[in-house]
């Protein structure tokens, strides 16, 4: 078990655990594995109608998020000596990686705010030393469904949540290869077999093949990462 803490600061924490509630990062939760605190960021805004979102400066369409306002939230979760990271949800960010998944799982945990409307006040992430982290190319309507899958990429890593063998996985991942195909039975499925070698016995040959399968599914699909690979580890 570890003291792995997360605090997430949202306008839906009602969206908390959500899918981190079941499974395996569900039982550790349950376990005491982990901690998991969502907070309301609306409890720290103040006046009749407890606005967290005002007009851009400048103009614009859309809302932007306070500073004052969620800097209280953030305050009241991460003191200024917390030596957990602040990560600011937002499609702005810095692509997730799994290098960066791997630290966050080492550390004492994460605060995590997840953004909402056009954007937050460019003050507060200078002033909180909020690291903007964005989870793919894409845009959601706000940062909490990120932070689930963020949270889920570190929690299966933690020790003793999801035992050391999913972490072969990762490392594949890390080697800069996607994973190859898998077979399971029945040998037979729809007039398609297993192909024979998975089936030799012969380890050296099973290596082979799928270190060769790994490498043409990568090539195909993730010409970036095939680059890379080639021009490190791969020496081809
Ligand atoms: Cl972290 N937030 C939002 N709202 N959209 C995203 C994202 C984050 N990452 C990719 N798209």
């Amino acid at each position: 078990m570890t003291g792995f803490a997360a605090d997430v600061l949202t306008l839906y924490p009602e969206m908390f655990p959500g899918p981190l509630g079941v499974s395996l990062a569900g039982r550790a939760l349950g376990e005491g594995g982990w901690q998991l605190t969502a907070t309301q960021i609306r409890d720290f805004a103040e006046g009749r109608h407890r606005n967290v979102d005002d007009t851009p400066a400048g103009g614009g369409p859309g809302m932007v998020m306070r500073a004052d306002v969620l800097a209280r939230a953030i305050d009241a979760v991460s003191p200024p000596d917390d030596s957990r990271p602040r990560l600011l949800m937002t499609p702005r960010g810095a692509p997730l990686k799994q290098a960066r998944v791997r630290e966050l799982a080492a550390g004492p945990g994460v605060v995590i705010i997840c953004g909402r409307f056009e954007g937050v006040d460019e003050r507060v992430i200078s002033r909180r030393r909020l690291e903007e982290v964005s989870i793919g190319d894409y845009v959601l309507s706000g940062g909490e469904v990120a932070a689930i899958v963020l949270l889920d990429a570190v929690v299966r890593l933690l020790p003793g949540v999801m035992g050391n063998d999913l972490s072969g996985l990762a490392e594949s991942f890390e080697e800069g290869l996607l994973e190859h195909a898998q077979y399971t039975r029945p040998p037979v499925f729809e007039d398609e077999v297993i192909p024979p070698v998975l089936l030799s016995g012969d380890h050296a040959k099973v290596d082979a093949w799928r270190r060769a399968d790994a490498e043409q599914v990568t090539a195909e699909r993730r010409p970036d990462l095939w680059a890379v690979h080639r021009a490190t580890k791969g020496r081809k």
